[in-house]
């Protein structure tokens, strides 16, 4: 018997050379479809690929003089030729009696952050020619909504200090606030304190200039969007809202970590914020219920504007989790008008201003 004689009992009098013809040709088939598969995937990757990410990473690190010509967030606000001139002022960066404008024309959207290429001060202060000794910045072109104090609590964070400014910076003039940034460094090697180191930021950035909100931020997160505004809203606002760290959203509803701001006067209304938590954890959900407890809500931006990154690192020494934490959120309204800015004590054993920042070095005492 031939091989071609031979008959397939399952398909009924075809040829038994037949199934490896048609296997044959579903290999090929298969083949064929794959490489098409590869191809659009291919092809599909490559258009998201945003071939201005790099003209947003200089964007970012450019005064803001270029960026002024840049109005929208959209595709058409890349110039081809960016003049020489600083003296590029458009009509709609200011309203008619100087303020600046509710949305400022100068930001450019979403913003490429990256933490594996160190950065030198150097570098930084020669990038941000507009700014005034102490990391003080005004708008020249229109008369800033806001005076914002940036308070970031610090202990030898110095690599993520530079991150932070490198970054920060050109955003928070894009955005048009007359701005100051505040180390509140923690002196010795004791527990550390988050929230007391907010409170004295507050204290003493006043002490400054006449700042209307007070945006507190770790050292270590990043805006990915300059449409992010560190300012203040009719409500407490939390600003870092979509980590990347917990996948670019919330770890839970009420967590008010990371970066928020508050008025002057929300502040005070809530005393400010704890000086007893020592140690890492519950602070940020302390100042949550200081603020609904006083019946105000969270202001956030929407995930896609309120992407941050964090820098990774091991956890500091003496900044534990604090095992006291469960029990001293529990009582946040017995102990809210008692612990706060009015209780607030601390030495002030230097003040430094730098080009980038003013930093004050502080003892906060002991748990
Ligand atoms: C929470 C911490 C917050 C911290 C977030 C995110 C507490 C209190 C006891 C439940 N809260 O668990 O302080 O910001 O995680 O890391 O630990």
């Amino acid at each position: 018997m031939t091989l071609g004689s031979m008959k397939d009992p399952q398909l009924g009098g075809s040829p038994a050379a037949l199934p490896g013809a048609s296997l044959q040709k579903a290999c090929k088939f298969l083949v064929l479809f794959c490489a098409l598969h590869l191809c659009v995937t291919l092809v599909y990757y490559m258009s998201g690929w945003d071939l201005r990410i790099f003209h947003y990473f200089v964007e970012n690190q450019q005064h803001q003089a270029s960026s002024l010509i840049n109005s929208t967030y959209g595709d058409d606000m890349l110039p081809s030729v960016v003049p020489s001139t600083t003296d590029v002022t458009p009509a709609h960066t200011k309203d008619i009696v100087g303020n600046c404008a509710e949305t400022s024309p100068l930001l450019v959207g979403p913003l490429r952050v990256e933490f594996n290429i160190p950065v030198e001060i150097n570098e930084i202060i020669k990038a941000n020619p507009s700014l005034m000794e102490g990391g003080r910045y005004k708008p020249s072109e229109c008369k800033a909504l806001q005076k914002v104090a940036i308070i970031i609590p610090f202990r030898k964070r110095e690599s993520h200090l530079n991150y932070w400014l490198y970054y920060m910076h050109p955003v928070l003039q894009r955005q048009q606030l007359d701005y100051g940034v505040y180390i509140i460094n923690q002196d010795g090697s004791n527990t550390f304190n988050r929230a007391k180191l907010l409170n004295i930021g507050y204290m003493e950035a006043l002490k400054d200039y006449d700042y209307d909100c007070f945006v507190f931020s770790d050292v270590d997160i990043v805006a990915m969007d300059d449409r992010n505004i560190y300012r203040c809203f009719s409500q407490p606002r939390h600003i870092s809202v979509a980590l990347d760290k917990f996948g670019f959203g919330l770890p839970y509803y009420q967590y008010f970590g990371g970066v928020s701001a508050l008025s002057k006067e929300q502040f005070t209304k809530i005393n400010g914020f704890p000086n007893t938590y020592w140690g890492w954890g519950g602070e940020d959900d302390d100042i949550y219920n200081r603020i609904a407890s006083k019946g105000m809500s969270i202001s956030r931006p929407d995930s896609v504007t309120g992407k941050c990154r964090m820098i990774h690192h091991n956890r500091d020494d003496k900044n534990d989790p604090n095992p006291k934490r469960f029990d001293l959120i529990a009582r946040t309204r017995q102990t809210m008008n008692t612990d706060g800015i009015n209780s607030l004590s601390y030495n002030v054993l230097r003040r430094e201003n730098f080009p980038l920042y003013v930093k004050i070095t502080v003892d906060v005492g002991n748990p």
